[in-house]
């Protein structure tokens, strides 16, 4: 090593090995690289397509199939069901793209607005700005109700306390109140902070008309909804508002709103061409002033009921969507295009706002939930009582942002958008349905299986004033059918959408409906049929499988209907439907109601939605335990004792002296013994 040329000798061998073995390795990498690369293509081309244009081809090619959302739970995919290919679902995709440094939003910048991870060409969130459709309009404030705040009204001072009274028996809520608060009052903004920050695809928005049934609505409450939604919808996307009157007799739903909308809005035109309508960026809704010409007002000739009052609503309107609303809300701010966007990625969707309350007394607009990032979703009780469950939000928030629309079983059913050609293929709804009730569930059953799907939209807010009390009857409808009106519309519906067992589920919670007369169901039958409708199996194991959380299959009654004590000759009745309330003996009425029990299988004693509980001091009828079916109680039908088997075995018992119903131990007297009889409503020709 002490010859400097040896040593320069070796330095330059190493450097040729080096440089070989750069060069070679040189090679494989490049070699690896374009293998690499290749691999990469093939993957993209096969991917990237179905990704990039679902969104196009789902809004002009109807999907066939509904698309069950992945949640990254082992849901078994059934066939037909597609996983991806017309899902906005980045989270299948994205892995795969972004293992490559490629970003999906980058790949092809031209083919729409993708801005980040979530969401696609319809809706897509970007918190660097405000949202496009954002209002940027200042919020009135000072005058009465302004900010949504509350209204008292026996606080002014020229007031006719007997005369407000009045209007309010009539109306179900103040409405002396209501005419002293303008009609583009401001509310408070209750959405989530993220809502500012979505913007919605405008090209690709539909056109929306905002349906409102209406029957002796007050004039005020029914006005300012009509306002709220010209002031609150960009205009280029708001059509028209079809105002629909069922059969109102109330004087100022006459000559008074004929001239009123001529005046606010002058002369609905049928002529429509959006960009005429002015900001011609569409964003912005109408001024209180303007004249839109938007507000089209049918009339029927007779009384429809709400469920097909709605129907000719939406056959009147020429509006791409449908957006039905109740006759006394206020939409809040942008919340249409929320709604709309859905709809535009896959026309088989059904939107449902959230609603905020409005009080009927005060006018104050607030919360009806406590806290906006837990969100709910309509689901049902097996007497088919609407209820609501909570989102499982750590699940949502794996593959979505907590403002991002979700998937719901069902909706209280007064507020919602669906595409109108869409409902009409779908029959709209089922026209033997009376009146009002049910007809949310129908909707959502048919919505559902056959290839729809109904979502909550978290950043859509609408108020709506809850009424005291209904201040009007059904008139001669009621009339049309036998047996109670909503029961025999519940019947309809599970009769055409269930199948078994949630069809016994139904009859077990309700006994008295297998004696109702449900109508023709025929041609709803071949609706399902023709659209090849899935079965309700499906529809719970994909869509309702949470409703067992609080509603569990039922087991059936081992006994139900009146219950009578041999001593006393008179029946248990719980006086009402709303707990605590003390169990009694009263005649017997044979009519159900409060004196229909229930005992079930699995040991629950029920009357209507509710559960019977006693101790030696009481019988009270009770909130269930939500998820529970089972009980303490037994019937023997030899000794005829109802029996608690809670901690020891008790009987019930009646106390001739106080008249009180309550536990004791086991005697055998007839004081402890009880008579089931099943009621059986008449039936009539
Ligand atoms: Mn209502």
């Amino acid at each position: 090593m002490s010859d400097p040329s040896s040593a320069k000798l070796w330095i330059q061998h190493i450097r040729r090995m080096f440089i070989s073995r750069l060069r070679f390795k040189r090679w494989t990498t490049t070699f690896t690289l374009v293998l690499f690369l290749l691999f990469v293509t093939v993957i993209l081309m096969s991917r990237l397509p179905s990704s990039i244009d679902s969104g196009k081809r789902s809004r002009h090619v109807n999907p066939k199939f509904a698309v069950i959302e992945d949640r990254g739970k082992e849901e078994p995919k059934h066939a037909g069901l597609q996983g991806n290919s017309n899902n906005n679902d980045l989270s299948l995709d994205e892995p795969v793209i972004e293992g490559i440094g490629v970003k999906s939003n980058k790949v092809n910048s031209d083919d729409g607005p993708w801005k980040g991870h979530y969401g696609d060409r319809f809706a897509w969130y970007d918190d660097s700005k405000l949202g496009n459709f954002e209002p940027r309009d200042v919020k009135p404030t000072g005058r009465p109700g302004d900010e949504g705040k509350d209204f008292r009204i026996e606080d002014e001072k020229d007031v006719d306390l007997n005369q407000v009274q009045q209007l309010k028996n009539e109306y179900g809520m103040n409405i002396a109140a209501s005419d002293r608060i303008p009609m583009d009052r401001s509310i408070p903004d209750l959405r989530l902070e993220e809502c500012r920050s979505w913007n919605y695809g405008e090209e690709d928005l539909p056109t929306a008309s905002v349906v409102i049934v209406f029957h002796n609505e007050g004039f005020s409450t029914l006005m300012r909804t009509v306002h709220s939604v010209l002031l609150r919808s960009p205009r280029r996307y708001l059509r028209e508002v079809v105002l629909v009157d069922d059969y109102s007799d109330k004087d100022p739903l006459h000559s008074h709103l004929d001239e009123y909308i001529k005046k606010a809005w002058g002369q609905w035109r049928a002529s429509w061409n959006s960009t005429a309508y002015g900001d011609k960026e569409g964003r912005e809704g109408e001024t209180i002033t303007e004249k839109s010409h938007k507000v089209k007002l049918v009339r029927n000739q007779e009384r429809l009921g709400l469920i097909n009052s709605r129907t000719r609503g939406a056959k009147e309107a020429v509006g791409e969507v449908v957006v039905f609303l109740d006759a006394h809300c206020e939409v809040s701010y942008n919340w249409l295009t929320p709604l709309l966007a859905p709809i535009a990625k896959n026309p088989k969707t059904l939107t449902v706002p959230i609603i905020d309350g409005i009080d009927s007394e005060n006018f104050h607009y607030r919360p009806v939930y406590s806290r906006a990032d837990q969100h709910y979703k309509g689901i049902w009780e097996w007497g088919m009582y609407y209820k609501e469950l909570e989102v499982d939000m750590k699940e949502h928030l794996k593959t979505h942002k907590v403002s991002e629309p979700y998937d719901a079983p069902t909706h209280a059913g007064g507020l919602f958008a669906v595409q109108r050609k869409y409902f009409m293929d779908l029959g709209g709804y089922d026209p033997g349905l009376l009146v009002w009730g049910g007809e949310n569930f129908e909707l959502s059953f048919k919505v559902w299986q056959c290839g729809g799907r109904l979502q909550w939209v978290p950043c859509s807010r609408v108020g709506h004033i809850y009424r005291a009390f209904m201040p009007y009857t059904f008139g001669s409808l009621a009339k049309k059918r036998q047996g109670p009106l909503i029961i025999t519309n519940y019947k309809r519906v599970i009769e055409v959408w269930w199948d078994e067992p949630y069809k016994e589920y139904f009859y077990t919670r309700e006994p008295l409906a297998r004696y109702y007369d449900a109508g023709d169901i025929r041609s709803q039958l071949a609706i399902r049929d023709r659209l090849k409708c899935k079965s309700f199996d499906w529809f719970m194991e994909n869509v309702g499988k949470d409703v067992y959380k609080h509603f569990p299959r039922l087991p059936h009654n081992v006994k139900w209907g009146e219950v009578r004590n041999l001593v006393a000759d008179q029946c248990l009745d719980t006086g009402s439907s709303n707990p605590p309330q003390t169990v009694h003996l009263t005649t017997c009425h044979s009519q159900g109601g409060h004196q229909l029990f229930r005992l079930n299988a699995e040991g629950q004693l029920g009357v209507g939605e509710r559960c019977i509980e006693a101790t030696k001091k009481s019988m009270t009828l009770a909130y269930c335990k939500l998820g529970t079916v089972d009980g303490p109680w037994s019937y023997d039908a030899e000794t005829q004792e109802l029996k608690n088997n809670n901690v020891v075995t008790l009987c019930l018992e009646y106390l001739e002296d106080s008249g009180a119903v309550h536990l004791n131990t086991c005697t055998g007297e007839d004081n402890q013994k009880w008579i089931w009889k099943e009621i059986h409503p008449r039936k009539h020709g």
